[in-house]
């Protein structure tokens, strides 16, 4: 069983041997989406047919249902022998988990987009794992600048290898408003045009949202929609002045924070909200609605807190659980089930009111932006990305331990945001993301210790993959050097 497995599985245990796959190989598993997404990535760079087994079939890989229950949504038993694979989950998402690894211990050139002659070897041994985290995100904003369908289905793709199961979409900011709201068309039609930097802007028809829905839930991804508010909103001021309170307000193509606020003490700006977060829950088969509530630096605190008071529950009138950063902690009273996102650097004080709220039964997600914002410089000289965080290397968005920092709370994951103030083409978008979201992952899935000199060591066999897969932009960082 070759070590470069990432994340880490929870246990390992190689045997002699390899299992080569040839044209005769068949697949048997349940109708589902790890069967489909497994079936394709074979056939895509195989060419093999891998038809269902027959009694004449020498070489079955096997996908099953029956795994105890003790393997829980996503944990799987992966067994390779000199006759085939034993792929076992409790669920069709913990086959899918599993598939992600057998495609990890088949060879580089199984990510080649078209077929290729390869040994499609497979070492010998088994694999009982399970995630140490429920919530292993990703975030992209897509309101700094736009990635159409395209390009977040490219995203898609980047994260799925590494067993992430959250995908967030930061759908609106000063610089833009992503999403088309009926009722509201210029929120679309004027609050899309442009972006930091100025246009092209762009947006996502309720039609495109459902296709990154759809797309993301064939690989087990949640879909988590933010609308930032009350700050992050010159957008849609902009396109509705009667959410604010300045005279004329603009579209803003700078990269300044906190200097926006919806108009608090307005009656229709609670309409709006209402009206927003009723149709993108109705968009959305996940559980959470993320509302933002960060950087509100213009907001004053009992601005913030009547806000927060009538704001909160829209969201659960739609039905969702609400996901907000680590600042709606001050909220007077937080929805149960409520999930903060803590996003301060980690050299920062825990706020007081964060503490409390964690008392009072606030989730967290972790994401302290000089660990995991991947928007964030790899070293001084990088061409892209923000530095208010200070650089983040590769090795220092892997050694960090997520149950550090806010003794006593319950940690429910770690999700990894990529701002695009800086980030333009989805080529930016994959240099920012490798090498440094495997780390990530790892932090996310696996409860094995941190080991920097193996972690590089798989890194530098996973750049094959990313080279096979055709992924050119990925940082070729010296941190990876033996
Ligand atoms: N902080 C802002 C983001 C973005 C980020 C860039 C949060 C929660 C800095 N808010 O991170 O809008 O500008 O690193």
């Amino acid at each position: 069983m070759e070590p470069n497995l990432i994340p880490v599985p929870r246990a390992v245990v190689p045997r002699p041997g390899v299992l080569t796959l040839g044209r005769d190989t068949a697949l048997t598993a349940p109708d589902g989406h790890a069967a489909a997404f497994l079936r394709a990535l074979l056939r895509r760079a195989t060419g093999f047919p891998l038809a269902p087994a027959t009694p004449a079939s020498t070489t079955v890989v096997e996908l099953r249902l029956d795994g105890p229950a003790s393997l829980g949504r996503e944990g799987y038993l992966l067994d390779v022998t000199e006759s085939g694979v034993v792929l076992t989950g409790h669920t069709d998402e913990g086959l899918f988990r599993g598939a992600q690894t057998l495609r990890q211990l088949l060879p580089p050139e199984i990510e080649s987009p078209a077929p290729v002659e390869a040994a499609w070897t497979l070492p010998h041994g088994t694999v009982e794992d399970a995630p140490r985290y429920a919530w292993r995100g990703v975030m992209l904003d897509v309101a700094r600048h736009f990635f159409d369908v395209s390009a977040v289905k490219r995203f898609i793709d980047r994260v799925v290898p590494y067993k992430f199961n959250v995908l967030h979409l930061h759908l609106s900011d000063d610089q833009g408003w992503r999403l088309a709201i009926d009722g509201y068309p210029r929120l679309t039609s004027h609050g899309a045009a442009t972006a930091v930097g100025g246009p092209p802007g762009g947006f996502f028809t309720q039609e495109d949202f459902k296709e990154i829905v759809e797309y993301a839930a064939a690989r087990y991804l949640t879909v988590v929609p933010e609308i930032d508010v009350p700050g992050h909103t010159q957008a849609a001021m902009a396109s509705y002045p009667h959410l604010s309170t300045q005279e004329a307000p603009e579209l803003y193509e700078g990269v300044e924070v906190g200097f926006s606020e919806l108009a608090i003490h307005r009656d229709a700006t609670y309409a709006f909200l209402d009206e927003v977060f009723g149709q993108v829950a109705a968009l959305t088969p996940g559980a959470y609605l993320h509302l933002g509530g960060d950087e509100a630096l213009s907001t004053t605190a009992e601005d913030y807190a009547t806000f927060m008071s009538r704001t909160l529950p829209l969201v659960g009138k739609h039905g969702k659980t609400v996901v907000a950063w680590q600042e709606a902690a001050s909220a007077p009273e937080l929805p149960p089930g409520v999930h903060l996102q803590y996003w301060r650097p980690t050299t920062e004080e825990v706020p007081e009111a964060l503490h409390k709220a964690v008392g009072e039964g606030a989730k967290l997600i972790m994401s302290p932006a000089d660990r995991a914002y991947l928007d964030q410089k790899y070293s001084e000289d990088a061409p892209l990305g923000l530095v208010w965080a200070g650089t983040v290397g590769v090795r220092q968005s892997y050694e960090w331990d997520p149950e550090a920092l806010v003794p006593g709370a319950e940690v429910v994951g770690v999700e990894a945001p990529l701002w695009s103030e800086t980030l333009r083409t989805p080529d930016d978008l994959d240099h920012m993301l490798l090498p440094r979201l495997p780390g990530l992952a790892d932090v996310a899935w696996s409860a094995a210790p941190r080991d920097w000199p193996a972690h590089a060591r798989r890194l530098r066999a996973h750049t094959a993959r990313w080279d096979a897969a055709g992924i050119t932009a990925y940082h070729r960082s010296p941190e990876l050097a033996e």
